[in-house]
């Protein structure tokens, strides 16, 4: 392994340059090459300064996470950055892309930091179920307020470069040439006498105990069991009254704690696991088509939510809808959609006139014949859809793909009703489409490498996590959903009630019961999907008509005011007793004794239900692994993330 650290001399500024792709994460050869640098710039007497950069498309994004699993090799990091600020010269860190974690942790190691316009700097270790483990906890708050830090490491939310000027992270905003600005920066300070290092400073305006109360009882409430936000905030609040060594001691102590635990492994486990389900062996020899043109049919809830994501992407996007008046409709969903982006901040007013300058709309699908991507989101029902594919057959370039974000319709089904099926593709959103980030990429029997591989370079594109599925009915997530519904509700009959359902599932971590759920979605769903499975149901299986019932007495859910649960506010879920004696009764009727059930044993049954599904999944080629499940599970259904997913939690207690 090449040396990933080199030295260049300017005149009497060093240049240390890191380069460790993909990340330029800091693997032992990157701190054993830092250390290095450290002693040979100080050794030289003609340098003066000395400038941190990295190759690449971004600063160090952290400790390498690969390395975790196996013994910690010196130069731990806590020593290298305590090297850093023990360093003779000034450093001055020069920072692109992302430093997040040990990346942020070595430039406040630094004397100085300078950042591109554009960049991201956090310190995300409660998102990998840790601390910061090379002393951010006791630097941070010696830099910037104890209130930001304190934010910054609880939540694990990355600031902009333009932020942390605010903040004081950083002492100077790039925005052109990085390294000319470094070394233009350095020459200020050449002359100056080195700063104090951060650890020998005091913490900005420590925050009151009941400040420390009121965020750590907000944070617990909001963690729902993971632990990592908690001990991040009782660390940060311990490290206030202490020095900055005894701090560092405490820091390393609580990190090496969560690092052991199971929680860390899981969402160590998941963050790689939504990496690796991208990635589909198969076709790595195709060729990925550009794309630059997305045509939108249905600019209803879906339609309007991928189009905006498109536009997000910049992609040029025309949207087609049936007439002028739902077009109109559909262009102002997708309309106010951007300004709420905007509002925001998550795009500036120049970036909001761009992108809506990029959307043009028509009821005539003549205005989608260039298009080299279409996605069709109109009604979920198989004659319209297959009409929709019908006219695009008649006017798409012949390259064009064709794609559909049906959520249970065959694909295979609908692919052969076109005259050309290897080039139609599903694509399952997930609402809200500009929002939420899975998408399951239906490959159908007949689909070409090349028109896979295009549909997961766009879902890159559009940032989503594109998880392949084969065709069944609800592909991958619905299919568990129905599953684990499924002994929810017998689960009902055999004597558990629907609020113990829900609490037994959020005291397991998830955000929301499962029959809270279904008020929220509507019973009318629920009811209709039902309907539609009459026909093809094995009048062998067990069936519970207690949802059917519900249904039946015009208790639609939230959007009605009762449903499960009675909503007198429209969305505060109420126990209702009259739910519960239709249950028992419900019982009784079919001569079920009832027995209670523990939150242990609800959760036992559910997530029985959802390994068993995975792995009728994994045995009929619909999922490609398990990290396929879990990743669906988790961004898609509300699994606790801390959870790894339910054949990651199968896996564990095998
Ligand atoms: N270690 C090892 N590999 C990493 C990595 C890391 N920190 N970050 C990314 N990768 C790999 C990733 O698996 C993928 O590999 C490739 O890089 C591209 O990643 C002591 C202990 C930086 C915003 O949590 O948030 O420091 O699939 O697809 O979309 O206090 O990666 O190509 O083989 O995500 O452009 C703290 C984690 C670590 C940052 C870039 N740092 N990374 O996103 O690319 S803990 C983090 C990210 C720590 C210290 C503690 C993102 C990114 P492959 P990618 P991207
Ligand atoms: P919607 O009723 O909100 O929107 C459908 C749109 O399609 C309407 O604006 C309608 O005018 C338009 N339309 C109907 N026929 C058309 C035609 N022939 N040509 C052009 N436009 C036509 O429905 P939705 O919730 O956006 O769902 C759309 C699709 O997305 C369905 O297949 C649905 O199953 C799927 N889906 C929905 C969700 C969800 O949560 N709503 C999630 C994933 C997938």
């Amino acid at each position: 392994m090449s040396n990933p650290v080199h030295i260049d001399i300017d005149g009497t500024i060093a240049i240390v340059r890191i380069d460790n792709p993909p990340v330029n994460a800091l693997s032992q050869s990157v701190r054993a090459g830092i250390v290095s640098a450290i002693q040979e710039t100080d050794a030289n007497t003609n340098v003066r300064a000395v400038i941190l950069i990295c190759s690449g498309s971004t600063f160090m994004a952290g400790a390498d996470i690969k390395e975790f699993g196996k013994p910690a090799v010196p130069p731990l990091l806590p020593d290298v950055v305590a090297a850093l600020e023990a360093a003779q010269k000034p450093w001055v860190a020069a920072i692109h892309g992302n430093a997040l974690g040990g990346g942020l942790e070595v430039a406040l190691g630094c004397h100085y930091r300078i950042a591109q316009v554009g960049t991201m700097l956090g310190l995300p270790e409660v998102n990998l179920g840790l601390i910061p483990g090379a002393g951010g906890t006791v630097r941070l708050p010696r830099l910037i307020l104890m209130a930001d830090a304190f934010a910054m490491i609880t939540s694990g939310k990355p600031v902009t470069a333009a932020t942390a000027k605010l903040t004081g992270l950083i002492d100077a905003v790039s925005n052109t040439d990085l390294l000319r600005d470094a070394v233009a920066f350095t020459k200020t300070i050449i002359d100056l006498p080195k700063p104090l290092a951060l650890s020998v400073k005091p913490i900005k305006e420590p925050l009151t105990d009941d400040e420390i109360s009121a965020k750590s009882k907000a944070i617990t409430a909001k963690s729902r069991g993971q632990l990592s936000p908690k001990v991040a905030a009782e660390t940060l609040a311990a490290i206030q009254a202490l020095d900055a060594q005894s701090g560092l001691t405490l820091e390393r102590e609580n990190f090496l704690k969560l690092k052991a635990d199971e929680q860390s492994d899981a969402l160590r486990y998941i963050f790689f696991a939504e990496r690796s389900v991208s990635k589909i062996p198969s076709i790595k020899s195709a060729i990925t088509k550009p794309i630059s043109t997305i045509g939108i049919i249905g600019g209803g809830t879906m339609g309007a939510g991928i189009a905006a994501s498109c536009l997000l992407a910049n992609l040029n996007v025309t949207l087609i809808e049936r007439d002028t008046t739902s077009l109109e409709k559909g262009v102002d969903r997708i309309i106010a959609i951007l300004h709420a982006s905007m509002k925001r901040g998550l795009i500036d007013p120049a970036r909001y006139d761009a992108l809506t300058g990029n959307l043009s709309s028509s009821t005539d699908y003549i205005n989608i014949a260039d298009a080299d991507f279409i996605i069709e989101a109109v009604f979920e029902d198989m004659n319209v859809k297959k009409d929709v594919f019908a006219k695009l057959d008649a006017v798409v370039k012949p390259e064009a793909i064709l794609a559909s974000n049906t959520s249970y319709l065959d694909m295979n089904a609908l692919a052969a009703a076109t005259a050309h099926p290897e080039r139609v593709i599903g694509l399952h959103f997930f609402s809200p489409a500009h929002i939420m980030k899975l998408v399951e990429v239906i490959h159908t029997d007949h689909v070409s490498d090349d028109v896979l591989a295009t549909s997961m370079a766009l879902a890159k594109k559009l940032r989503k996590l594109a998880v392949p599925a084969g065709v069944c009915d609800g592909f991958i997530g619905n299919r568990i959903m129905s599953a684990y519904r499924r002994a929810a509700e017998y689960m009902l009959e055999d004597g558990a009630l629907p609020h113990q359902i829900d609490a037994a599932m959020k005291s397991y971590g998830f955000a929301m019961g499962l029959f809270e759920m279904q008020d929220l979605a509507g019973l009318d769903i629920g009811y209709a999907m039902r309907r539609r499975k009459d026909a093809t149901r094995d009048p062998n299986e067990r069936y519970v008509d207690i949802a059917d019932k519900i249904y039946r007495m015009d208790r639609l859910g939230r959007k009605n005011g009762a449903g499960f649960y009675i909503y007198e506010d429209g969305k505060t879920p109420i126990h209702d007793p009259d739910i519960d004696a239709l249950v028992i009764a419900e019982s009784k009727r079919k001569n079920i004794a009832r027995t209670s059930m523990t939150e242990v044993e609800i959760m036992d049954g559910l997530l029985a239900a959802m390994a068993d599904e995975g792995a009728a999944l994994l045995s009929e080629n619909i999922a490609a692994s398990p990290e396929a499940i879990d990743v669906v599970m988790v961004n898609g259904y509300g699994f606790p993330r801390w959870r790894g997913g339910p054949m990651y939690q199968f896996k564990r207690s095998a």
